[in-house]
């Protein structure tokens, strides 16, 4: 893992390697039901796309069956899924959102 800091103890001089976090890419899943509009809406309010990134996306989920979204640390990834499939459950979209390692 690639060490991004060394981190010295001054009484000890003990040495500690900090190693930066691991990245997961945020996918999006095509289904036959989630309308485009919505999923294009999901792009920009959950990863900050402008509409034709945000479009461009979703056409490449639809076309080849899944896409980035964005990659984050572990525990970002997971609050933007949540947050994903919050809305698409409310909107009764069968919208499926999963993450995978970069
Ligand atoms: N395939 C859907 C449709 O034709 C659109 C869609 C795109 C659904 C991306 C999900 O992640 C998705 N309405």
């Amino acid at each position: 893992v690639p060490v991004c800091a060394v981190q010295e103890d001054a009484l000890t001089n003990q040495k500690t390697e900090l190693t930066y976090p691991s990245m997961y890419k945020v996918l999006l899943l095509n289904d036959d039901y989630t309308p485009m509009d919505f999923v294009i809406f999901i792009l920009e309010r959950y990863f900050a796309k402008s509409p034709d990134e945000a479009r461009h996306i979703m056409l490449e989920v639809h076309n080849r069956g899944s896409g980035v979204c964005g990659i984050f640390t572990y525990e970002i990834a997971e609050t933007k899924i949540g947050q994903v499939m919050d809305l698409a459950q409310q909107n009764q979209h069968p919208l499926q959102c999963t993450l995978e390692k970069a």
